[in-house]
This record gives C-alpha cells, structure tokens and sequence, in this order.
C-alpha cells in the first residue's frame, strides 16, 4: 500500500552543497531534525555510487519512518526499493513512470504551468514540486521564479498536493504554506546550513505554525 505522506519539510539532497560532510551525516541531521521526506537527488555519480547512496540513505530514512524518493533514475529507484521517484518535463513520462513503478509506489513531478501541472495529475502523479517560486543559485534553468502568486495559482489548479522549492528559507515558508503549500521543500536551506539539524528543526516549526494560522483563517 502506498505510505501516507507528510509533506511538511521536504528536505533534496546535494552533495557539493554539503561541504565536504558525508550525505548521510547531513541527512541524519535532517531527520532528527524533523525532515518528513528525502529525496536522493545527484546529477554526477555513476549508477553504482547513486545505488549505493540510496541502499545507505533508504535504511537511514526508513529507521525515522521517513520515505526515500529518487531523484529521476527510475531504474534506481527499482533497484534500491526506494518509496518512490521524482520526474522533471524532460525526464520518464509521470504515466510512464507510474506503470513502471505500480500503484503503490510515490510518482511526484515537476510542474512549471498549471498546463503541466494538470497533466502530471491526469497522468498519476501522486504530488507537485515546481519550477522556482523564488530566484535560488542552487538551480538556474528553472526559467522565470515563479513568485507565490505563480506558486498559488498551481496549486489551486490540482487537487494533489503541492510543495514549494526554490529560495525557501525559515524566513519565507510562512508564506508558501499561506499559499496552500503542503509543504515545503529545500536544498541549500539545510543541506548547507551550519548545523542542518536546527536548520530543518526552524522550518518544521515555521511550516507547522503557519499551518495554524492557515487553518483560523478559513475557519474565519
Ligand atoms: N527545483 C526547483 S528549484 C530547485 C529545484 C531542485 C533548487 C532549490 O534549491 P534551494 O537551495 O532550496 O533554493
Ligand atoms: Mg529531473
């Protein structure tokens, strides 16, 4: 059966990012932290380092009951038993990737338009990430940022849940959670922090009480 997922904090790896600290020390820190979900996200390794990796980081998330999504490698995915994969617009078709992967697993895609975001629903994507809401140096081939109204009009277009991603800090996920966020998502925002446990313990704070807030408003 599919897991049930809490999409609070949404936590992409990147190594070059982590300043030379092992990935899983980094992501341990995370999950103490209170990350609620990992995604293996790597754009150099070979598929023997990326299957490794994600054997080390699947046990590591299932002992916090956390669930392991792949970054775009289907076939990584498969070979690791990870809970699921994530697919960008040039990436394995969301249809594709579902038939592959069953029904219980998690297909999430990226959506830049509510165009592709319908599409990624109607074609089984169990949730959204999306192109940048705001500029990030982490990735710059996102085009223009999408801003939070960009960001709100996407999630109004699905009924599946939707994370934000691009330049989200402790300092903005208020806003996005406003926005009707499920949840948030980050790269630099903990995998180069300090001390990424604080960093993402901050952010599931500022996520679950902005949430508070979301809900008085439309009680009012
Ligand atoms: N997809 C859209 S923006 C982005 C990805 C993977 C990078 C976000 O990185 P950061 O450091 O959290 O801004
Ligand atoms: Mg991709």
């Amino acid at each position: 059966m599919k897991p049930t997922v809490d999409w609070s904090l949404y936590v992409v790896t990147d190594r070059p990012l982590a300043r030379g600290r092992p990935l899983e020390q980094v992501v341990e820190a995370a999950l103490r932290g209170g990350a609620t979900v990992i995604q293996l996200r790597e754009k150099e390794a070979s598929t023997r380092e990326f299957i490794s990796l994600g054997q080390r980081l699947r046990e590591l998330c299932h002992a916090h009951r956390v669930p392991l999504i792949i970054n775009d490698r289907l076939d990584v995915a498969l070979a690791i038993e990870a809970d699921g994969v994530h697919v960008g617009q040039d990436d394995m078709p969301v249809a594709l990737a579902r038939q592959l992967l069953g029904p219980d697993k998690i297909v999430g895609a990226t959506a830049g338009t509510p165009e592709e975001a319908r599409r990624a629903e109607a074609d089984g994507a169990d949730y959204l990430g999306c192109n940048a809401v705001f500029y990030t140096p982490t990735k710059t081939d996102t085009g223009t940022p999408l801003g939070v109204e960009g960001f709100r009009r996407l999630v109004q277009t699905v009924s599946i849940p939707v994370v934000a991603i691009g330049g989200v800090k402790a300092t903005n996920a208020a806003e996005l959670i406003r926005a009707g966020a499920a949840g948030v998502a980050v790269v630099s925002a903990v995998m180069a922090a300090d001390d990424p446990e604080a960093a993402a313990r901050e952010l599931c704070q500022v996520v679950h009480a902005a949430r508070g807030v979301r809900r008085r408003e439309a009680e009012t």
